[in-house]
């Protein structure tokens, strides 16, 4: 059965409650049931608990200023992002303490104590100054996961220049969007990585990007990953020489304001073109800095590790800044998870004694299709903590998980959160809550978060709804405090939603139970969750519309067994075109303009798309035929004797 139906079936139905073992809760972090009632009634000075966790250059003067929007978060207060996690942490006795360690893809390993980041960073830091890059100027990062990325990450935040992280298997065309859209005139990038063992030339991507860009790119720094001694053009730098030319250099942490912005990273919504998210300096450091101690329980003793990428939210929320805010020691793994062999993450766990494991439902899919053998090789009593993020885990994945890697001993955190939140919302509080497997939790405390119905009244338990955040959070995007109308446009466009004082609208659903545990059911807008990565149908919808030979193409959200949901594509051909080489060229132009990973798992040919009388894909439809559901109510529809025809080519391509 597809994830997704066992799903919502299981994660419907009253479940299991699973108490959060005894010896976690008695050295939890936080650990009193009272956390809630006392962020409720005092907030919004309950999020001191979080600020006061940061250095200030400048003390803030208030936790969050008036009532009314624009809402500015720690107003008044100046910090330095890169100084938070890294210099503070060397008069903390923790110098020579591994900051950050890398599993590369070639069995190679990296270590940097506080001091070596530090350092490099700095070193960085200086070379990025000598370039021309300013405070506020936007540098691009485009490199997969090795030390370097976040290295320049924490580099640009120390002088002030938000950094914009594209995902590495992103194509050129999608670069050159990124770079267009936030202005960037600096990019670093590398080489090239490996990939199942062949070489990726990033380096030829990136000059294609350049080549496509409206602007000029004044400097572009080359990391050496593969070590082929790229030849370099002008207004092109080798990392290593510049690391060289700056060595031992020291550059000051530029203070910025609180709602300066730290980076910026893009997100696919609902139009074509994915947008630019910008995330602050004060309000979302503290926000992932006090989840990463009150949900994934991290302390500074720890080895944590989250798989995810740093192209995307999750990596720079909880690889990069959280987890090094802290003091900690964060993981970085470049490799796949079945290279060499199919323990290869549990041999990682186990070598490295991690203490806190976070990852996505389709990765914990794919280890349960493998088998517990491979985790049952390892010794993997060194994890306190599991945790999930990304899309909904169903009741069966999260069992496994809980028996066969956390041995029954550590509690999962399933963390609903978006790149728009900027870190998690909803989850249970290890230390406090029981879990509910397949459901998220309740809003965490200090977070204002309900479901409600279409005229935005609380549903009743056991009822979906639309999930909205109902106050502001430290953590919420740049947008909202600048434009005052932000989240009036996100809100639900239903009419008496305008009671509410102030609402964020998520764009998911969600049904709530009676002790309040939200559980997620999926997006309601155009966006495809694959494997946890947010798409646009929109975008996929235009890469497939230039190929020659199609006529018209529609995508939805199909079933996947592994990644939760999959990419489906139904194409109306031109006249005289053969569907086998369409399929390849279709491939292609979705690799070109996107990536790999957004790549139809089915495309379906069809002699027409189902329309209703004004003219509109009917995409609902599309969905329930790629389900195989019942088509419901089909009177709007112009065209119903495309129906049986879709039918058919859909089991034909299952
Ligand atoms: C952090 C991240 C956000 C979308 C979000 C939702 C889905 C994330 C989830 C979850 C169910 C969870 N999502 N966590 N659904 N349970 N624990 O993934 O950000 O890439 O912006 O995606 O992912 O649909 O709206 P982002």
């Amino acid at each position: 059965m597809p994830a997704d139906d066992e799903d919502m079936e299981t994660r419907l139905s009253a479940g299991e409650v699973i108490e959060p073992p005894t010896s976690f809760v008695e050295q939890a972090n936080v650990s009193q049931q009272t956390v809630y009632e006392e962020f409720a009634t005092e907030w919004p000075e309950c999020w001191a608990r979080a600020g006061d966790r940061l250095d200030w250059e400048t003390e803030y003067e208030r936790v969050l200023n008036g009532g009314d929007p624009p809402y500015r978060w720690f107003e008044g207060g100046r910090l330095n992002a890169c100084y938070n996690c890294l210099d503070r942490h060397l008069g903390a006795g923790r110098k020579n303490k591994v900051a950050l360690k890398w599993e590369g893809r070639l069995g190679e390993s990296r270590s940097y104590t506080y001091l070596e980041l530090y350092r490099e960073v700095n070193e960085f830091a200086a070379a990025l100054r000598e370039l021309g890059v300013e405070e506020d100027d936007v540098v691009t990062l485009y490199m997969p996961m090795i030390p370097e990325l976040p290295i320049a990450m924490l580099a640009c935040a120390r002088i002030g220049a938000p950094h914009s992280v594209v995902f590495a298997g992103f194509a050129a065309d999608a670069l050159a969007m990124r770079m267009d859209s936030s202005g960037s005139q600096y990019l670093v990038t590398c080489d090239g990585y490996y990939r199942r063992g062949a070489p990726v030339h990033q380096k030829n991507k990136a000059d294609n990007a350049r080549i496509k860009l409206n602007h000029d790119v004044d400097a572009t720094v080359v990391v050496d990953r593969l070590g082929d001694d790229t030849p370099l053009d002008a207004n092109e730098y080798s990392y290593r020489d510049l690391l060289a030319a700056h060595r031992g250099a020291e550059v000051d942490p530029v203070p910025r304001d609180a709602d300066d912005m730290l980076f910026l990273i893009y997100t696919s919504g609902t139009t074509g073109e994915p947008t630019g998210v910008r995330h602050t300096t004060g309000g979302y450091l503290a926000h992932v800095l006090w989840t990463s101690h009150a949900v994934l329980d991290i302390k500074p003793e720890d080895t944590h590790w989250c798989s995810a990428d740093i192209g995307w939210i999750t990596g720079h929320s909880y690889i990069v800044y959280g987890p090094l805010a802290l003091g900690t020691t964060t993981m970085l793994y470049e490799g796949a998870p079945d290279h060499p062999e199919k323990d290869r993450v549990w041999e990682l766990i186990d070598r490295n004694a991690v203490d806190v494991f976070y990852t996505a439902p389709t990765a914990i899919r794919t280890f349960m299709k493998w088998g517990e053998e491979y985790p049952q090789q390892h010794d993997l009593s060194s994890l306190r903590l599991l945790g999930t993020v990304g899309e909904p885990i169903n009741p069966r994945a999260w069992k496994w998980y809980y028996k066969h890697i956390g041995n029954e001993s550590c509690p999962v955190v399933d963390t609903w959160w978006q790149t728009e939140t900027g870190g998690m919302v909803v989850s249970t509080v290890p230390g406090v809550d029981a879990m509910k497997p397949g459901s998220a939790g309740r809003p965490l405390p200090g977070i204002g978060a309900e479901v409600v119905d279409g005229q935005g009244n609380p549903v009743e338990p056991g009822e979906a709804g639309y999930l909205v955040l109902t106050k502001p959070w430290p953590g919420m995007p740049l947008a909202m405090v600048e434009a005052e109308d932000w989240f009036d446009s996100r809100r639900p466009s239903r009419p008496a939603l305008d009671d509410f004082d102030w609402a964020y609208f998520s764009e998911d659903s969600a049904a709530v139970d009676e002790d309040g545990y939200f559980t997620l059911l999926g997006r309601v807008d155009d966006v495809i969750n694959v494997a946890g990565h947010r798409f646009g149908t929109m975008e996929i919808e235009s890469a497939i519309a230039n190929v020659e030979g199609v006529a018209e193409a529609a995508v939805v959200s199909g079933p996947h067994d592994l990644k939760g949901q999959g990419v489906y594509a139904y194409v109306c051909t031109a006249d005289g075109y053969s569907e086998a080489e369409l399929r390849d060229h279709i491939d292609d132009a979705i690799e070109t303009a996107i990536g790999r990973i957004a790549v139809p798992d089915a495309v379906v040919f069809t002699p027409d798309l189902p329309k209703t009388r004004s003219g509109k894909i009917m995409r609902r439809l599309l969905e329930s035929v790629a389900r195989g559901e019942e088509l419901g109510d089909m009177s709007a529809l112009r065209n119903p004797e495309v129906v049986g025809e879709l039918e058919s080519a859909v089991e034909g391509e299952n």
